[in-house]
Formats: structure tokens, sequence, C-alpha cells
């Protein structure tokens, strides 16, 4: 639980009652505060009391009385339009804050790493929690990841968070200065929410807005995007470069099967093994990153190394859940965009490919390049008319199966048929939420498929 004294007494109201707006509300009343609390969705909601007697339409709010306005990241600050509350927190002058706020000035003697980007940001910064960690150093993991900053817990002197940011955290920020701040790429994402791309790359680069020269920026230099900012952004803190596909004279390189590195008083080169359970090109990007992180803590390479081969893989991201009749089954439900289905779709060929749901801007264009690997394609959800387009236009075979349950089954025949060895891959490039829950109801979906056709096989032997 974290309490922020400076916030005892302060009228605030918290808007969004979701993972983040609970724990916010948890942590304001420990501090004293007066909380008001209410949710566009709150008549259909299934609140505790001890949320029910917050609530307060903010409409019965006498905003000139209003200390601050906590949103959750999910609340539209600017697109598709500002939200109601955050109109009338601009009138009324209310300052707009957020969790992650409440928690680095509770905790500002604690070291706060930030890492972001399009893709990987999960894989990173859990990876990075795992490598400070097990070398000693007292960490905590939170933010998009999927624990609120406010469920974590202060340290009792001083220690590091290790917070995943998404675009929507970082615009709420407004003070947060991040000792390491980490941006591994940027492709086309959340438009709906920044309007343009010129606001989307903005809202990432607002990881670096606060650092000072004796902070630190972990940029990757292989996306043309964040190859920019490394090199004509305002970042007044130490960059340090990493990159997947190029020897730096300074920063931190992840080839295939070494880690070349300079950074301040460490240099050399270490040979990695083999990181299969961090399979592909994407991967060695997070190494990189998560490596630079280890580094600026006089961590020694073989440590961090040996840090990276006891990691354990996060679900639903190429996630192998095993294989019928020999073929292999990969869970990439995490695959939201065409981007991060790059990565699923560069790792094989065979490939028996389960995609759609909600399409995100641009389709599957970019995936064309990776579409060699393709065997056939299953399409499900609201994208299947538009993907289909595409696939037909480049001659991939595809076929329409509405349905998960149905997309399964028909790869699984097809595969079971096919020469070589063969893989069924759930990469959506699309999101969850026409048919799921949300990515992680996709995927358990997926391998509850899985598990009831992998146990109708072995009752059959
Ligand atoms: N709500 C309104 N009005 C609105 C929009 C939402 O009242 O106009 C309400 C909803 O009714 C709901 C609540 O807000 O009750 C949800 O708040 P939220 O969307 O901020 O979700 P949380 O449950 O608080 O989860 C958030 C992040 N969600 C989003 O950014 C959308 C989680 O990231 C994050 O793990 C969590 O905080 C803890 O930090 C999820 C995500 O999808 C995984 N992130 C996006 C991504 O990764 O692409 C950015
Ligand atoms: P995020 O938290 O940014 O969504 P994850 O680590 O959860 O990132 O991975 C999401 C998806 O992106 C997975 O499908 C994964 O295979 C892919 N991915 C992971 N790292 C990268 C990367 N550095 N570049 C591109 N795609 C990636």
């Amino acid at each position: 639980m974290i309490i922020n004294s400076k916030l005892h007494g302060k009228k605030c109201l918290v808007f969004g009652l979701g993972k983040s707006g609970i724990a916010i509300i948890q942590s304001l009343k420990a501090s004293s505060a007066i909380v008001y609390a209410w949710d566009d969705n709150v008549n259909t909601m299934n609140l505790p009391l001890s949320i029910k007697q917050l609530l307060k339409h903010p409409a019965e709010i006498n905003w000139d009385k209003l200390d601050y306005l906590v949103l959750s990241p999910g609340i539209p600050l600017y697109y598709p339009e500002p939200h109601y509350t955050v109109k009338l927190a601009k009138i009324s002058n209310t300052p707009i804050i957020s969790d992650i706020e409440i928690l680095y000035d509770a905790n500002k003697q604690s070291k706060f790493v930030g890492i972001t980007g399009t893709n990987g940001k999960s894989t990173t910064t859990a990876l990075t929690h795992h490598i400070l960690h097990t070398n000693g150093i007292h960490s905590q993991v939170g933010g998009n990841i999927g624990t609120p900053a406010l469920e974590l817990e202060s340290f009792a002197t001083q220690g590091t968070y290790v917070l995943e940011l998404s675009s929507f955290q970082l615009d709420l920020l407004r003070n947060v200065k991040f000792g390491i701040g980490v941006l591994l790429n940027i492709t086309k994402d959340h438009l709906d929410r920044h309007g343009n791309m010129e606001n989307y790359i903005n809202s990432k680069c607002k990881l670096f807005a606060n650092q000072t020269p004796r902070d630190i920026a972990i940029i990757s230099v292989d996306n043309e995007i964040t190859a920019n900012i490394f090199e004509n952004s305002q970042i007044k803190s130490r960059k340090i470069p990493i990159s997947t596909n190029k020897i730096l004279d300074y920063g931190v390189s992840c080839l295939e099967e070494s880690i070349i590195f300079n950074v301040h008083d460490h240099k050399g080169v270490t040979t990695i093994p083999l990181m299969a359970h961090l399979p592909g090109r994407h991967n060695r990007e997070n190494i990189a990153a998560a490596f630079a992180v280890g580094l600026t803590y006089n961590l020694s390479p073989q440590n961090i190394i040996r840090s990276i081969s006891t990691f354990s893989p996060l679900k639903h991201r190429m996630e192998y859940i095993g294989n019928i009749a020999n073929v292999h089954y990969y869970n990439d439900s995490k695959a939201t965009n065409a981007e991060a289905s790059m990565a699923a779709l560069a790792s094989f060929n065979n490939i028996f490919w389960i995609a759609g749901g909600v399409a995100k801007d641009g389709g599957i264009e970019a995936l064309k390049p990776y579409f060699k690997n393709i065997k056939k394609a299953y399409l499900i959800g609201e994208a299947s008319y538009e993907f289909s387009n595409t696939l037909k236009n480049a001659g991939v075979e595809y076929v329409m199966a509405e349905t998960l349950d149905n997309a399964f089954l028909l790869a699984k025949n097809d595969s079971e048929r096919a020469k070589g060895t063969s893989y069924v891959v759930l990469s959506p490039a699309a999101a969850s939420y026409d048919q799921f829950k949300n990515f992680e109801d996709r995927g358990e979906t997926f391998r509850k498929i899985f598990l009831f056709h992998k146990e109708i096989i072995s009752a059959a032997m």
C-alpha cells in the first residue's frame, strides 16, 4: 500500500473504477484524502460497499473546491475527444494526476525505471525486474504490465520501481522523473487515442521529459522513428543506443550469438547461450534493453546473462503450448497489431496462421514480406473481411473461420496433412474485444481448445 502524506485532507475525484481506480482509492483513503469516485459504467458494475459509499456524480461536485482529478489511463484525455471530466478540470483549473504520479511523489528517494515502446514493453519490463531482483537489487514491477502502480509497496529505505508505461499513462504524467527511461520501438498504434502519429510519438517521448544529465535514456536505433528520437530530440540525459543488427561503437548490440557492449566503464563481448525461451530478433531487442539497464547498475555481464537464461517468458507472447500429431502450437494472443505479429510470422515457415479480431489502422499490410511463411490463414472476428482482401491480393490461401474454435479445428486438420514440420500459430494482429474480454481471455481459450483436442487424442491411444 502506498501512502502519500501530501494528499492528507485533499479532495480527490477518482474517475474510472477498473484496476487502477480501485488501487488509487485504497491508497488515497490510506493517505487520509477525501475521496469521491465515479465511472461511466457505474450502473452495471458490481462494486463493493466501501466503493459505493464514495460514489458521487461529477456534476454534483464543486469543482472549484476539488484538489485533484485522478484519472485512469483508459479515460480519453485528448482523442477522440476529451472526456467530460477532463473538460470540467480544464475549466476549473483542477490538476489532473494519475496513479504513477502519486507513487513517484511518495517515493522520490527510490529509482524509477520506465519502459515503453509499441511492442516488447511487458517482456522487457519483466526481464529487467528479473535481472535486478536476481542480482540482489530491491525492485518491484508494475504499471501497464498489469499491477497498478498503487498496488506496489514503499521500500523500507530505497529501491527501484520498474514500470511498464503505455502512451496513455505517459500522457497523464506531470513531474515524474525516470532515472532510466527505455524506448524500444514505435510503430502505428492507438491512433484513436492520439489523433495522429506525431502526437503518439510525442506521448512516448514524455518518458524523457523531466530527465537531467544524471539520468539515462536507453533507445533502440533499429527502428526509424526511435533512431530519429535518439539523434534529434531534446533529450537532456545520457543516451545509450541499442541495436540488434549493427555493432555500435557505444551502446549495446545484441546480435545472433553475442552481445557487444560499451557503456560507461563497461566494455566487452559476451557470447549468449541459446535463448530458446526468448526467440527471435524482437526478443534480442528486449534483451539488449534489459542488459543495458543491468550495466547501468554495475552488474557484471556474466551475471546479467545468467539471469536472462533463468527468466520465465510471459504467457501469450509466442508461448509454446505443446504439440499434437507432431504439429507445434504457439499462443501469441498478445500480438494485437501487425508489427507484433511480424515477430511470430518471421519465426517459422509452414505456418497455419490464426488471425483476426478488431483490426488496427493499416490492417495486415505491413506483414506482406512474411506471407511467404504462411501455408494457410484462418480468419476470425470483425477483421476477417479486411484481412481476407489483403491475403487474396497477395495470393495467400485463407478461409473465413469466424470463431477461434472453428479456426483451430480447420488449422489442425490441414496442418496434420501437411509435409514437414508445421506450426499452428495464433497471432491475431488485431485487438480481441469483438469476441473476447481481452487478449488473455483469447489466449486462454486457445489453450483450452488445444488441451481439449490433446486429451481426445491421448484418450484414443
Ligand atoms: N471508463 C470510463 N469512461 C471511459 C473509459 C473508461 O468510465 O471513457 C472506465 C471503464 O468503465 C472501466 C475503467 O474506466 O471501469 C477502466 O479503466 P482503464 O481502462 O484505465 O483500465 P484499468 O483496469 O485501470 O487498467 C489500466 C490499463 N488499461 C488501459 O490502459 C486501457 C491496463 O493496461 C493496466 O494493466 C492497468 O491499468 C494497470 O496499470 C491494459 C491495456 O490494455 C493491459 N493497456 C493498453 C495496451 O497495452 O495496449 C494501453
Ligand atoms: P507489449 O507489452 O508492448 O505489448 P509484449 O512483450 O507483451 O509487449 O509483446 C507483445 C507482442 O509483441 C508479442 O506478440 C511479442 O511476440 C511481440 N514482441 C515482443 N517484443 C517485441 C519487440 N521488441 N518488437 C516487436 N514485437 C515484439
